[in-house]
């Protein structure tokens, strides 16, 4: 049996789940949203990362009622029990093509009865690559519904500032590989100086993903940044955990 066979069945079957990462505001420590992050048990082979398993889905199609899935669990669980948290989730260039996409994401909130507002996208810069018109009228469509939009893994891959003058994304994502770097190279704290300082003129949030250490906060204050996501702050967590977490957060 191929994974795709398997993933097919994994959706019906509830294999699948999402966990919850806290974005948290620098200067105040508040949580300000989370990332729901797609997890898949799969009863013999055990817990497949998303890193594996997202690829096959677009190839087979797959990630057109995945990502609903994703979409529709992520509003439930924005209106029933993280009413004050932005929630993030992540949406694949090839899901965001689709002809389906636009209606799926207007049934998810009619559904629902959640504000799109609620709801803010992580889209990749790959996204322009293809057909960057479609992307484009995509993207400004969900912004005409009030979702927000976030450009993700920024400063990875074919990063182009000229990606930022075609969409006015809300929210920039500075990609970890940055954060990894900032204490112990030059170019790299430079270069995420550059990014905030490029965002903040832009009117864009800014969250710094995966900060473990505190002096990597400290430099991300230091530049401006506005919020952080990484080990420092929370993992991903089941959400259960993260409702225990928050319960006594400050
Ligand atoms: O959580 P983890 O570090 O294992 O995620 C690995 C990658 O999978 C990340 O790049 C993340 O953006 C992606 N990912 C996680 N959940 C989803 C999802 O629901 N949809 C899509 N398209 N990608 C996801
Ligand atoms: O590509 P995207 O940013 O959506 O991927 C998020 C992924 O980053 C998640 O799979 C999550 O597990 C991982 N992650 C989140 N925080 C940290 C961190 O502080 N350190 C490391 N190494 N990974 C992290
Ligand atoms: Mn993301
Ligand atoms: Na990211």
């Amino acid at each position: 049996v191929t994974i795709e066979a398997e993933l097919r069945q994994a959706l019906a079957r509830g294999e699948l789940s999402l966990h919850w990462q806290p974005k948290v505001d620098i200067a105040t420590w508040q949580m300000r949203g989370v990332e729901a992050l797609l997890r898949w048990n799969h009863p013999e082979l055990g817990a497949i990362s998303p890193g594996e398993f997202v690829p096959v889905a677009e190839k087979s199609g797959l990630i057109g009622d995945m990502g609903a899935w994703v979409l529709k669990e992520a509003c439930r669980v924005a209106r029933d029990q993280l009413p004050d948290l932005l929630v993030s989730v992540n949406v694949s260039p090839l899901q965001l093509m689709r002809e389906d996409f636009l209606a799926d994401v207007e049934a998810a909130f009619a559904e629902t009865g959640l504000s799109p507002s609620r709801i803010e996208m992580e889209i990749t810069e790959s996204v322009f690559m293809d057909d960057a018109a479609t992307a484009l009228r995509n993207l400004h469509a969900l912004k005409r519904l009030g979702v927000q939009i976030a450009l993700d893994d920024f400063g990875t891959g074919y990063s182009a500032f000229q990606y930022l003058r075609r969409f006015p994304f809300d929210t920039l994502k500075i990609d970890r590989a940055f954060v990894r770097e900032l204490l112990t190279h030059h170019d790299a704290r430079a270069i995420v100086r550059t990014i905030v300082a490029l965002a903040n003129t832009l009117g864009m949030r800014t969250v710094a993903e995966g900060v473990e250490e505190p002096a990597q906060l400290e430099v991300l204050r230091q530049a401006g940044c506005s919020e952080i996501q990484g080990f420092l702050a929370a993992r991903p967590l089941p959400l259960e955990r993260l409702l225990a977490l928050m319960s006594n957060w400050n």
